[in-house]
């Protein structure tokens, strides 16, 4: 019986943007399409104490900052005490929504990633951040995918978006318009804002699991908010390492699933047509919050 390890060679590691940064995770065990065994136990004593603390601390910021749907479906993830078992999670979200969640070594190639969206499986980073990064990890671990990303895939609207946005994804793989489309996430999945009639919230989840980001979003004078615009977000510049200086607001989560409908290809023409902006570009077209 040949184990696994000699059979499967593995997958080529993924790191973000310019590949300065060394990839992190363990690629060589994940299968062809990137997903691979959670392992829960392995976790240790102390990675449980990290989730737990970064959970107690996400969840007291919410109430007034992030939007209702998402304080609604938090508790959906369990006790905070220790970090999800995938499989008992993905039970409980298959029965609201459909979808099921799927362990990653790490950042994974778009293709895969549209690839698994479309098929209503989110991936999520099998690894938490070390204590040192507490505050602020670059890329996406446990905690930020199932305490930022998660929840919401419990709201039937946004989690038909986000497997329409797969599905567009896999389209734009082909159109090489994969850049406009990763924009199109960062300012709304990760990054996007909601005007309620309480005031704006967030409901990006690069916001809603990061400490600092959370009350800057939405408190600080420094980033513009704009209205929601597909074609000016796709135009868009984002920031990988430090808030952002453009946030975009919505309106509902219909709004993204209606965005999503049209066939993507005569706007990724429109997009590539007109010139790129800078993260804190601003139009005289734009809608400010
Ligand atoms: N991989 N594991 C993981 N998680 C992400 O959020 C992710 C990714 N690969 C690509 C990516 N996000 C973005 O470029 C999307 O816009 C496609
Ligand atoms: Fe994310």
């Amino acid at each position: 019986m040949t184990s696994n390890k000699s059979v499967n060679q593995g997958v080529a590691p993924v790191t973000y943007g310019d590949g300065t940064r060394p990839p992190r995770g363990d690629y060589a065990s994940a299968r062809a399409d990137y997903t691979c065994d959670q392992h829960w136990e392995r976790y240790t004593p102390q990675e449980h104490a990290l989730y737990q603390r970064l959970y107690e601390r996400q969840a007291a910021q919410l109430p007034g900052l992030a939007c209702e749907e998402f304080i609604a479906a938090v508790s959906q993830l369990g006790t905070p005490q220790e970090i999800p078992r995938f499989d008992v999670l993905s039970v409980r979200l298959k029965q609201a929504t459909g979808w099921e969640v799927v362990a990653v070594p790490g950042l994974i190639p778009e293709e895969a990633f549209f690839g698994l969206l479309a098929q209503r499986r989110f991936p999520v980073t099998a690894w938490i951040r070390r204590p040192e990064e507490f505050d602020y990890v670059v890329e996406p671990d446990v905690f930020h995918d199932l305490f930022g990303h998660v929840p919401l895939l419990f709201n039937p609207v946004f989690a038909d978006y986000m497997q329409a946005y797969g599905a567009g994804g896999l389209k734009a793989s082909r159109l090489q318009a994969c850049e406009h489309l990763a924009r199109l996430y960062w300012y709304t999945v990760e990054f996007g804002l909601i005007a309620t009639p309480a005031g704006l919230r967030a409901y990006g989840a690069g916001i809603l699991s990061s400490t600092g980001e959370l009350r800057h979003s939405l408190q600080s004078p420094a980033p513009q908010r704009l209205g929601f615009d597909v074609e000016r977000i796709m135009r868009t510049q984002y920031r990988i390492d430090s808030f952002q200086g453009t946030y975009f607001v919505i309106t509902g989560f219909e709004q993204l699933f209606e965005a999503t409908a049209p066939d993507f290809t005569p706007l990724y023409e429109r997009v590539a047509g007109l010139g790129e902006l800078s993260a804190d570009a601003r139009l005289a077209s734009d809608t400010v919050y």
